[in-house]
């Protein structure tokens, strides 16, 4: 209630209607703020807009190769992203732009210039990718010059958002100029596909609204408990016996294909979690003698724990799978989970007592923890991967590979995700000074929800607060939000996740000190609105309307 008068004015000011008329150099610009500048999202590093505006006609505005570029139409990355862009431009038009032929006052062209010898059109985006990016918006022509195609795909989408719609249904966009780069180069969103399945299309939507975002990972923590979706081609009984059935709620090879094709197209990598030991229930299905016999005395109750870790059979079963996951997925790291596990299954077990006797655990059932996760961990350097894994594995102090100097094995990532502010920065203070790369989800469980603007709060949390040295900071990669998927499935992912994601995607991309709350706000509701024009279901953030509702 506190914040309903200035909202209200807020509201009013954004409604305000903006009328470009174009060609002159004093063109007076009646908001400035909604019509360029004002529905940047996440906002750049750098730039300058000038109240100059050029006109942009669906009929002859092209998006085209620069000259100089080392791309070319063989491209098929930027050839398709040409296409996509030109479609959220102009995709909407009704009628053509009011303009007559080649006035000296419109924008003809937007020449994509990749200047690096090796445009990387053809390869999978990775932590180290290059996605900063220069555009200047000029007449007759504007130029967007990135290294990589991972820039230029972010400059289109800045392009597009430059774009701007008159009372008449014309393009206008002024005169620009930007630098931009991501602060952090890790800046995903979780998505969680074992507590309900989710169908293909919302994935690839999802991906779609990462794009509008600049977010560049979507980690997949695609099996848990409660189903196995992913069908495996060595092991094929995991989501025969283990997914929801009808069998038909599994991802199969093509499927998985697909979604990892569209997200490199977006300049978005695929990091599947295949969470172990604990959180593996629906594994136990349709592997026999995988998971832990619980006891209650001498007598199982026929019920099962986490992955049984005193067996070789797990191991050589671990090992294998491990093997064809990381073919599937071809990004450098995968994410091992090691997040919950519950010890009570575990300490019924004879067996496993035993074990803990012969191996000196005592009765520290961390260090069981940590034998079953080192384990694994080697079994995934095997394949060249590095890994990521939650916050347990390294407060349960697994000898983790800090530091390595084999460069094809990539340092390991520590997702944070546990605490209020205090603890998760504590955390993020000890996983650094320990030498670990780290990245930042406590505040970001986009699950949460609550009544009222809880955006705020997402937005105000920075991966940086936390007390440490330069060096420190440095470990920091990034961040993600997570959306766990008890509460949530096709019927309401997009909304519960949009726009609040966007909260955090200017907080990963955008330079430190871009914190003004109300200005947030303006540019967010219009950014929101984009979404729902492009349609994405994104919910509002309070009171108001968008020029072009949700269809
Ligand atoms: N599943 C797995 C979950 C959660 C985690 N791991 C979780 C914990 C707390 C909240 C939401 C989700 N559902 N595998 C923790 C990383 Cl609030």
């Amino acid at each position: 209630m506190v914040a309903l008068g200035k909202l209200g004015a807020l509201l009013l000011f954004v409604a305000t209607a903006c009328q470009g008329r174009h060609g002159q150099e004093e063109e007076y610009v009646p908001n400035l703020i909604n019509s360029a500048y004002g529905s940047l999202w996440p906002l750049p590093q750098q730039m300058q807009i000038s109240s100059v505006a050029f006109g942009l006609s669906s009929a002859r505005f092209q998006i085209v190769h620069a000259q100089e570029s080392s791309t070319g139409p063989n491209c098929n990355l930027l050839q398709n992203a040409f296409r996509r862009y030109f479609e959220y431009m102009f995709g909407f038009t009704r009628k053509q732009g009011r303009y007559k032929s080649g006035v000296a006052s419109e924008v003809s062209e937007l020449q994509v210039w990749i200047t690096s010898a090796d445009p990387e059109c053809d390869e999978y985006p990775s932590v180290t990718s290059d996605e900063s990016y220069e555009l200047t918006v000029d007449q007759p022509v504007a130029v967007l010059k990135a290294s990589k195609v991972w820039g230029a795909l972010r400059g289109l989408e800045t392009f597009s958002q430059l774009v701007y719609e008159d009372d008449y249904g014309a393009r206008s966009i002024n005169k620009t100029a930007i630098l931009d780069f991501p602060r952090f180069a890790h800046r995903g969103i979780l998505l969680d596909s074992s507590r309900h399945f989710l169908p293909i299309k919302v994935i690839l939507a999802n991906l779609e609204a990462m794009a509008m975002n600049k977010y560049n990972v979507f980690h997949w923590h695609i099996v848990d408990d409660h189903s196995f979706p992913y069908q495996s081609p060595t092991f094929p009984s995991l989501s025969q016996k283990g997914s929801f059935q009808p069998y038909t709620h599994i991802y199969t090879p093509s499927d998985v294909k697909m979604v990892i094709e569209f997200a490199r197209m977006r300049g978005i990598r695929v990091v599947s979690e295949f969470d172990t030991p604990g959180h593996t229930l629906s594994w136990g299905k349709g592997q026999m003698g995988l998971l832990t016999p619980c006891y209650n005395g001498d007598m199982p109750t026929g019920t099962f724990g986490p992955v049984n870790p005193i067996l070789n059979a797990t191991y050589e079963f671990m090992s294998q799978f491990f093997k064809e996951v990381s073919v599937v997925f071809p990004d450098a790291y995968i994410h091992l989970g090691g997040d919950e596990v519950d010890f009570t299954c575990w300490k019924s077990n004879p067996d496993i007592q035993k074990f803990m006797d012969k191996q000196g655990f005592g009765k520290d059932y961390s260090k069981l923890e940590s034998y079953y996760i080192q384990k694994i961990l080697d079994i995934v350097a095997a394949t060249n991967k590095g890994y990521m894994v939650w916050q347990e594995v390294f407060d349960n102090k697994v000898k983790l590979k800090a530091d390595t100097v084999v460069e094809i094995n990539p340092d390991t990532l520590v997702q944070v995700w546990k605490g209020n502010e205090q603890k998760y920065q504590k955390e993020m203070a000890a996983v650094t000074a320990a030498g670990f790369q780290t990245i930042l989800s406590s505040p970001w469980y986009l699950n949460r929800i609550s009544y009222g603007q809880d955006w705020q709060q997402i937005y105000k949390a920075d991966p940086h607060n936390f007390t440490g040295t330069d060096e420190q900071k440095k470990k920091v990669v990034g961040g993600e939000a997570c959306l766990w998927g008890e509460f949530v499935d096709a019927t309401n992912l997009t909304p519960r996740l949009w726009p609040r994601a966007s909260a955090v995607a200017e907080r990963l991309w955008s330079d430190k000190g871009v914190t003004d709350i109300d200005d947030a706000y303006s540019r967010l509701t219009e950014h929101r609105c984009r979404m729902v024009q492009r349609g994405i279901p994104a919910e509002p953030l309070f009171v108001g309307y968008c020029k072009h509702e949700y269809k």
